[in-house]
């Protein structure tokens, strides 16, 4: 896994529009309704992570998630954290009605 390039990362961006680019990851911050929906979320996207065997740095308080996507192995943002990030969209929008 090679790191993107900035043309492919500002790309990426354009497909992730809630989703910035922060020492060097994939950041973005979720707010559910409450506790159950946020711990939801978080156990669709370990199944998916675990799957992709590639896994999210991220911390919940209460309602609030907040996920920093990097291969560790590559020292940054690569094609797999855009993969794995528009997989955590796709969980978000069914529980963010
Ligand atoms: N997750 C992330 N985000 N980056 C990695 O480099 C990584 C990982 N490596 N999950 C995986 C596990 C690797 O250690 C195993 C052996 O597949």
């Amino acid at each position: 896994m090679s790191l993107l390039s900035d043309t492919d990362l500002k790309a990426a961006l354009t497909g992730l529009p809630e989703w910035a680019a922060v020492d060097g990851k994939l950041h973005r911050e979720y707010r559910f309704a409450d506790f159950v929906q946020a711990f939801s979320f978080m156990t669709a996207v370990a199944l998916i992570a675990e799957s992709m065997e590639h896994h999210p740095d991220w911390s919940n308080v209460w309602n609030r998630v907040t996920v920093d996507l990097s291969t560790h192995d590559a020292g940054g943002i690569t094609a797999k954290d855009v993969i794995l990030a528009s997989k955590i969209e796709a969980v978000a929008g069914k529980l963010l009605l």
